[in-house]
């Protein structure tokens, strides 16, 4: 019998069931009193290394993180990090449903699905308040919660609210193929600056040099600092370069043990509580503006014995 509450989930989540796990994702993806619940326990325990895959659409994203799966289980663990078994969540921020490109993931990674050792979830937009942008740290977090040492996170697209779901990974890869040099310059601003490793998939087709060239003279432009990202090719279809990979989020995470992790984890704290604070606020405006005292202070502002300012400190201070 699988449990209702959260408390209970998160005991059958930590002896293998995996309803119970994909029980409380869809709590944190859906909102209300179980949502706050589970939250709460998820953040009682560690988070999970997260690596996060993005790029656009085809750039073999799925194919790869297929592919890092059997190896990361292969290897057993990841750096210090022992691996005994895998969180992956695919995201599709345009997508209401579980639409079209996850359902062809979840087809390409098929074969994990039955794998114990493996929990793929998918996750679309339920239009809660904050939607995916916290729904996935906090998937994540229950996902640490239930004992899981290493998740991978991998979003479909290119906007900026995949940039800032894929970026809000401990190693953030960016998947590019041959000849992107073009979009390359498009996409700049958003994927130059979160990304902690390159990948240029594909690479048994034409241009994989000048490719490279292009990403080594944009990480020039970009000046002087402390880790520079790596570039990895890979042919995601044969395998060809995932150790490569594997061996570059090893460097990555060996440059952030020296207390850059933290600093970045810190950061992170400070971004997802802005965000909490400032959807709390609003929710609390919308409700406020609904109500019996707003009203009254919109005939004191036309009656002229308030001002606007005066009117919502009267309202926030109640
Ligand atoms: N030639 C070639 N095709 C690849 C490679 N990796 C993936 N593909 C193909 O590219 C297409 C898109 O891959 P997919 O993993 O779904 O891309 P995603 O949208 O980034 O997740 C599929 O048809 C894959 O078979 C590769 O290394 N070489
Ligand atoms: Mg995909």
């Amino acid at each position: 019998m699988i449990d209702r509450e959260p408390r209970a989930l998160f005991a059958q989540a930590k002896e293998g069931s995996r309803t119970a796990l994909a029980r409380l994702v869809t709590y944190v993806e859906s909102g209300g009193a179980r949502q706050r619940e589970s939250v709460a326990l998820a953040y009682a325990s560690a988070p999970p290394y997260v690596v996060g895959l993005t790029g656009p659409p085809g750039a073999g994203k799925s194919t790869l993180t297929d592919r890092l799966i059997t190896t990361l289980l292969e290897r057993g663990r990841v750096g210090a990090t022992t691996i005994d078994q895998l969180g992956v969540l695919c995201v599709d921020p345009s997508s209401p449903f579980t639409g079209g490109a996850i359902l062809g993931d979840r087809i390409r990674m098929q074969d994990h699905a039955t794998n114990a050792a493996v929990f793929i979830r998918s996750m679309a937009t339920r239009g809660h308040l904050g939607g995916l942008s916290l729904a996935v740290p906090d998937a994540l977090r229950v996902l640490g919660a239930v004992g899981f040492p290493v998740a991978l996170v991998e979003t479909v697209g290119v906007g900026q609210m995949e940039v800032d779901i894929a970026s809000a990974a401990d190693t953030t890869v960016v998947v590019t193929n041959p000849g992107w040099g073009d979009a390359m310059q498009a996409n700049k601003a958003g994927l130059l600056e979160v990304a902690d490793l390159f990948v240029i998939n594909k690479a048994d087709r034409a241009g994989v040099r000048e490719t490279r060239r292009d990403l080594e003279q944009m990480l020039d432009l970009g000046g002087a600092r402390a880790w520079r990202p790596l570039i990895v090719e890979t042919v995601a279809q044969t395998g060809q370069g995932t150790e490569a990979l594997v061996e570059a989020v090893e460097a990555h995470q060996a440059y952030l043990a020296s207390g850059e992790l933290a600093r970045a984890r810190e950061r992170r704290a400070r971004a997802e509580l802005d965000q909490v604070l400032a959807l709390t606020l609003r929710a609390r405006v919308t409700t406020l503006s609904g109500s019996e005292a707003y009203e009254a202070q919109v005939r004191a502002l036309l009656a002229g014995t308030t001002d606007p300012y005066g009117a919502a400190e009267a309202l926030l201070s109640r």
